[in-house]
């Protein structure tokens, strides 16, 4: 296993490209954009991650790591294609099955094919193993096919690409022998080898069980807000239980995994996956929250600022936001909106502002992501300005415990207005 061929140089094809191609493996890294390869070529970035950027210039300038639009003979491929949702909630796999097309001409006899791309379980032993045989290859004899789910945190891609644990799933064992002789040769964690199914289903039911962890805990924001009082005190002093660990509420669930992967259980069989359905409409319904919220204090046309576009804390991702989702759903009801992100230059309609500018101008802010710079604020001489109602802290950067027994909202009334705005 000298070479490698990746497919998809995204936020998990580009790293694991580039960390193969320092262990010693001669890599070309395949994508169909001509703009991501041009970028690439140059030693630059198309995606934000800590440290990938250097790791690729390296690599690149080594010439170890390869970018082109055309692929290539090589003993391994690896697919890391995108697999969106289609508007059904069911899997697109257009892009896995295409991948898995493109190489046929390239593969052969001893080739390995690894996939990363997140598929429904029984994908790698039904569709993709079917379309190597219509190619007329023995799969498992002549070439060898293995799953392994991509299982790496976002802005903190590298580290967990190496430390954590892998499952590799063959169609068979030495298929999944081979994936994991693949992997040793980066991965720091312990590889664990079982069937493709298991490992289609471990990445699947561990974002599935972190939806419905977040929803547990947006379902009592819910609540709280309605019984008018403050969630973050509930969960602090309920996380205090030897057993309980609620996770923090927030404006919804966004990215490209957790958004959307839950599904792929739903989808396979939806008579006995309510738990996992509730827990993604739950979450979904979160942006439509914070957006009543807005319209509880100020009136249609008002200036709103928004503070964070991206899905998550410190990362420059929009994709699948709830922040995006509260601006354009804010604007489609007539309010003035500034968006403000130190990690997003621009967004398709959109208008982004400083945080100075937006913090001046606003009648009422929504705090949407915690990233680090939005702590920084003074949320009291804020509040002096505009009125503590008007700080819609989804995430409890702000509104965070009462920290008095005299800080407590004793009377009844709005929480908004008792919460302790600290600055
Ligand atoms: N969120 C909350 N409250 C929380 C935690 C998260 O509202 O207490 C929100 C975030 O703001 C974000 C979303 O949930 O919008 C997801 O963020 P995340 O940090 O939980 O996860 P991702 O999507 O960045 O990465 C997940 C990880 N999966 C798990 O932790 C089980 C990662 O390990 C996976 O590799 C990744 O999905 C993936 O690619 O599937």
């Amino acid at each position: 296993m000298a070479s490698l061929c990746v497919l998809g140089l995204g936020y998990i094809g580009l790293p694991v490209a580039a960390l193969a191609a320092s262990s010693g493996m001669d890599v070309v890294g395949v994508d169909i954009d001509p703009g991501i390869v041009d970028t690439l070529s140059q030693g630059l970035m198309h995606i934000s991650e800590p440290d990938l950027g250097t790791l690729v210039a390296r690599v690149v300038s080594e010439r170890t790591l390869r970018v082109q639009t055309t692929h290539t003979q090589s003993d391994v491929f690896l697919i890391a294609v995108p697999t969106p949702v289609n508007h059904d909630k069911t899997a697109d796999l257009s892009f896995v099955e295409s991948a898995v097309r493109s190489i046929v001409p390239y593969l052969q006899k001893g080739n390995l094919v690894v996939v990363e791309s997140t598929i429904p379980p029984g994908t790698t032993d039904g569709l993709i193993c079917s379309i190597l045989q219509e190619c007329g290859l023995r799969v498992g004899i002549d070439v060898f096919l293995a799953y392994c789910p991509e299982r790496v945190l976002p802005g903190r891609i590298l580290a967990e690409l190496v430390d954590n644990d892998r499952v590799v799933g063959g169609v068979n064992e030495e298929s999944s022998v081979m994936a994991r002789d693949f992997y040793v040769r980066f991965v720091r964690g312990t590889v664990h080898i079982d069937t493709a199914i298991t490992a289609e289903m471990v990445k699947l039911v561990e974002n599935a069980y972190r939806d419905a962890n977040i929803a547990f805990a947006n379902e009592p924001s819910l609540l709280c807000d309605r019984l008018v009082t403050n969630v973050w005190n509930v969960i602090d002093i309920a996380n205090r239980h030897p057993r309980v660990n609620i996770l923090s509420p927030g404006p919804g669930v966004g990215g490209h995994c957790i958004a959307v992967d839950p599904w792929f259980l739903v989808e396979k069989a939806p008579g006995i996956t309510p738990l996992i359905r509730t827990a993604r409409q739950v979450n979904d319904s979160m942006p439509e929250h914070v957006v009543r919220r807005v319209e509880a204090v100020v009136p249609s046309g008002a200036k709103v600022a928004c503070l964070g576009v991206s899905y998550k804390a410190n990362v420059g991702d929009t994709r699948e936001s709830p922040a995006i989702e509260v601006v354009e759903l804010l604007t489609k009801r007539g309010y003035s909106v500034l968006a403000v992100d130190p990690h997003v230059a621009e967004h398709r309609g959109v208008s982004f502002a400083s945080l100075e500018e937006a913090l001046n101008w606003a009648e009422c802010v929504v705090l949407l992501v915690d990233h680090h710079e939005f702590r920084l604020v003074d949320a009291a001489a804020l509040a002096a300005r505009i009125g503590a109602s008007r700080i819609i802290d989804t995430r409890g950067v702000w509104l965070r415990r009462h920290r008095s027994v005299s800080d407590l909202p004793w009377e009844s009334g709005s929480v908004a207005s008792k919460v302790i705005v600290s600055g």
